[in-house]
């Protein structure tokens, strides 16, 4: 039966003995033996009770095993609910819980840890890592043929939750054209074809490994050289094997840094691509002199995946995000009356197209404030055209922090602080730093007489908060700026505080 995304991105290579993967240690999976153990985990789906429509949260180390249980998603009509490894339990327990998802999927060395959690949102739990796990078990000896599940452009195929200025996070409701039309979109735009051999180090819970880097690779039926993580070593040793590399800014520090990476080394590469962060204009000039090669930056979003991008063959301009890929509408308005303003001018981003997501789970009034009637997605990014028409992002209109390509929104830290023993109010801002680009710092107000215990406060944190977002420093103010409406001034507080982690 005809299934929109799955038979674009996966049933077609269907006998294809092409290497799909190449793994660490040199072994290759190729598209027909993916697709073999993603039938046979379309199976294990329905063993677990799932069916057409039901959510599979996933929280699982990045290994082949993952892809194949979105192949396995898509080919029976689940929706894949990817989620950060770095997620403690509790935060965990809100998606779960949020989503209504049936199935959590976690790593095998976590289950004990997650499993009263899973019971308490009412999934089932089963575990899956590389080569183990209960779910692989009971894909075992399944049938290595799946009549595949009809699903047209508009139904849902991923779930990808993103934090929200309230400090609750917002499911993302993505559709299999939302997808799809942007993988074709940049299939073309970059010019990837089955010949290409991508570097691919980074996460896969998050639109930029997964259906950036991973949807067109599929796509164009290329090969992936996949790596656990970013590792400066294991780059520049599978170098030469690669003609592409898609990362966030800091793969590029990194590499920059480390005296092994020369233009000799990458002269062979056809592209490299930047996003997830602002990539400094400096950066971008190191790597061209240090390489030879521009790199080239896009923008998008987890509710809209690609939106702009630098153009392949004319011009990449550092500083700027590029134009709007075919089929999407970019245009920037004035915050307050959302009129389009005068190249130029500075305001927020809208976009409009194929790609931008249906909507946020159970959020209607979110939903409303941030997705116009007439389709225009408002990104809460505040950028300007220049005179060519390249887009450039100059800040944001939310309060949010990116770090490493991480997305941390300060309410919810703000929320934990506030409740800490000692501590009166708090304000969290992003600072400067050399290898995130930003990280996080904590300004706090102590109750009066009261000197917070700072060791205390950073040890409950790591019990509930992931790594990425814990602050890197804490310190302690009489008060915090505030203008005449005593709204907490952080644009002062960024200032004052620029210096800290340089
Ligand atoms: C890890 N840590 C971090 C981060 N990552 N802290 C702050 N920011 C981070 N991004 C912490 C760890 O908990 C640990 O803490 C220490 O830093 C080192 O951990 P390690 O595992 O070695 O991590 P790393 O190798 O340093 O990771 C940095 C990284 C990684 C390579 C930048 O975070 C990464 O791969 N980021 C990519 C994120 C991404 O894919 N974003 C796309 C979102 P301690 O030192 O205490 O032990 S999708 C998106 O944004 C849109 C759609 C788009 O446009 O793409
Ligand atoms: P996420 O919610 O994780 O999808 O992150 C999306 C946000 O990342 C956007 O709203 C931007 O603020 C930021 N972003 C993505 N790509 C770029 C880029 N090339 N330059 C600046 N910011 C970017």
């Amino acid at each position: 039966m005809a299934n929109h995304l799955y038979d674009a991105l996966f049933g077609k290579h269907r006998g294809n003995t092409a290497p799909f993967l190449i793994l660490p240690d040199g072994a290759q999976i190729t598209y027909d033996a993916f697709l073999r153990q993603a039938a046979q985990f379309a199976h294990a789906l329905g063993a677990a009770g799932i069916a057409c429509g039901d959510r599979v949260a996933v929280q699982v180390d990045k290994c082949p095993e993952m892809i194949a249980l979105f192949a396995a998603c898509a080919q029976t009509g689940a929706i894949f609910l990817p989620l950060n490894t770095a997620y403690t339990a509790a935060e965990v327990a809100y998606f779960v819980e949020n989503s209504g998802a049936k199935l959590f999927v976690c790593a095998p060395g976590r289950a004990e840890e997650l499993a009263d959690m899973a019971t308490t949102c009412g999934a089932r739990l089963e575990t899956l890592g590389a080569g183990q796990g209960t779910f692989l078990a009971l894909s075992d000896g399944q049938p290595e043929v799946f009549d595949t599940v009809a699903r047209g452009p508009d139904d849902l195929a991923g779930f990808l939750y993103t934090s929200g200025t309230t400090g609750r996070s917002k499911g993302a409701m993505l559709t299999q054209d939302n997808l799809l039309s942007n993988a074709r979109t940049l299939v073309d735009h970059w010019q990837f074809t089955d010949r290409d051999v991508l570097l691919h180090a980074l996460p896969i819970f998050h639109t930029h490994g997964l259906f950036v880097a991973t949807n067109v690779i599929l796509l164009a039926g290329a090969s992936m050289i996949f790596l656990p993580k970013l590792d400066a070593d294991q780059l520049i040793a599978w170098m030469p094997k690669a003609t592409s590399m898609m990362g966030v800014p800091t793969f590029y520090t990194r590499l920059l840094d480390d005296p092994r990476f020369t233009g000799d080394l990458v002269a062979h590469m056809r592209l490299f691509i930047s996003g997830s962060a602002p990539l400094l204009a400096d950066t971008h000039e190191k790597f061209e002199a240090r390489t030879g090669h521009r790199i080239l930056e896009r923008y998008g979003m987890t509710e809209t995946n690609m939106n702009t991008s630098n153009p392949y063959d004319g011009e990449r301009r550092p500083g700027t995000v590029g134009f709007a890929l075919p089929g999407v509408d970019v245009k920037v308005c004035d915050p307050e009356t959302g009129a389009t303003l005068p190249r130029g001018d500075i305001g927020v981003v809208e976009v409009r197209g194929p790609n931008v997501f249906k909507g946020y789970w159970k959020m209607p009034e979110k939903t409303a404030e941030e997705l116009r009637e007439d389709g225009f997605f408002i990104t809460g990014d505040l950028g300007r055209f220049d005179d060519d028409g390249y887009l450039i992002i100059v800040g944001r209109n939310k309060d949010l922090i990116i770090s490493g390509g991480y997305n941390i929104y300060p309410k919810e830290i703000e929320l934990l602080l506030d409740a800490a023993p000692g501590v009166a109010e708090s304000a969290v801002i992003g600072v400067p730093h050399p290898d995130f680009g930003e990280t996080v710092l904590a300004v706090l107000v102590p109750e009066p007489g009261q000197s917070p215990d700072l060791d205390a406060i950073a040890a409950d944190l790591g019990s509930t908060l992931a790594r990425f977002k814990q602050p890197r420093k804490m310190v302690v103010v009489g008060e915090l700026p505030r203008n005449t409406m005593g709204k907490v001034q952080k644009n002062i507080l960024r200032e004052t505080y620029r210096d800290s982690f340089s």
